[in-house]
């Protein structure tokens, strides 16, 4: 389960709307082909494996990531091919959260004697696929803040600051961005910032959707964001909880929310969070310009906590990683 993971990995982020899924097939404790999703409308990981195996499946074990598919989509059911091949046996990770598919294969299989095994490293399976998963259970995308922030919690985005001259927080920025199917700011940060909001430094297959979303709609024409490779989608004056349900709507799995203040602030006053990655530089900044404005909590309690916490350290900068705790 572990190689198909890292087959699965392959896919992040290049399969928008569809989840990154892998495949392994073993035969004798060998394995004997492997294959990944590459992209909606293309051969599920199952297939693309046994398309990878230059012999008969017949007696074998296939282990997928991800429940296998029942009914047809864009794509004909696994199932059936995993029944057609002469597999003997079944193992997959995570329960497909598609309402479509879920819970349907272990009964499916197990009706033509084929011997299923479910849960496998289940956790490292679905959280693999968590964007997708809120997304086609709820329709709503999976939002990711991002922010680079001083220690007093001031935007660290200006050209000059310390931060953006950290290669590896770079890096890991154009990766994150990678992931995602939307990229979005507000219209201040368009005005001060004038960012690309592309992923660079990297081959992708297809750049992130772009997104304004501002109040005024006043936007400089000669905006980067404005220009190639494809003008940013703008939303004026629509209140964010209706952005993300539209952007849903449209197929957009997962946002990237890049700032400014107003943004954040708006999106976590709401609730609309789902996780953040904060890059913090050793420097205080002091003055007005907060990462995150809005109304804000006036308790503790009020306060949105994070859990799954991680602290990692890129050279002087640390990088806090959360997810939003929905109790
Ligand atoms: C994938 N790749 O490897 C597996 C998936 O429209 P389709 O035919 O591509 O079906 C998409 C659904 O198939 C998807 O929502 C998920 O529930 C299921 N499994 N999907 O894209 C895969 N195994
Ligand atoms: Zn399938």
């Amino acid at each position: 389960m572990r190689a198909a993971l890292a087959e699965a990995r392959k896919g992040l982020g290049r399969t928008h709307p569809n989840p990154a899924v892998g495949a392994v097939i073993v035969s004798g404790g060998r394995v004997i082909a492997t294959g990944w999703h590459q992209g909606a409308g293309l051969p599920h990981a199952e297939i693309e494996a046994l398309r990878a195996l230059n012999r008969s499946a017949r007696g074998a074990t296939i282990y997928v990531t991800l429940e296998p598919c029942s009914t047809h989509g864009r794509t004909p059911p696994c199932c059936d091919a995993i029944v057609q091949a002469g597999f003997s046996r079944v193992v997959y990770g995570a329960t497909d959260p598609n309402p479509k598919h879920a819970g349907r294969a272990d009964s499916l299989l197990a009706s033509h004697g084929i011997k299923v095994t479910s849960g496998v490293l289940a956790r490292e399976c679905a959280d693999l696929n968590r964007y997708w998963n809120k997304w086609i259970a709820t329709s709503l995308p999976y939002v990711v803040v991002k922010a680079a922030m001083t220690l007093d919690g001031r935007i660290a985005s200006h050209p000059e600051s310390r931060w953006l001259s950290n290669a590896q927080s770079r890096r890991e920025v154009m990766n994150l961005r990678s992931r995602v199917a939307a990229i979005m700011v507000g219209g201040e940060t368009v005005r001060v910032d004038d960012p690309q909001l592309t992923v660079r430094g990297m081959r992708i297959k297809k750049q992130p959707l772009r997104v304004v979303w501002t109040r005024s709609g006043n936007l400089p024409p000669t905006a980067k964001i404005l220009q190639s490779p494809e003008p940013a989608t703008i939303f004026q004056n629509v209140p964010l909880s209706k952005v993300f349900r539209q952007l849903g709507k449209q197929g957009v799995p997962s946002i990237l929310l890049e700032g400014g203040g107003r943004l954040l602030g708006e999106a976590f006053d709401r609730r609309l969070v789902d996780e953040v990655c904060l890059y913090l530089t050793p420097m205080i900044a002091g003055g007005p310009t907060p990462t995150v404005a809005g109304r804000g909590a006036s308790t503790n309690e009020e306060g949105l906590a994070l859990e799954d916490v991680s602290y990692r350290r890129i050279g002087d900068d640390m990088c806090l990683m959360g997810r939003v705790s929905r109790n």
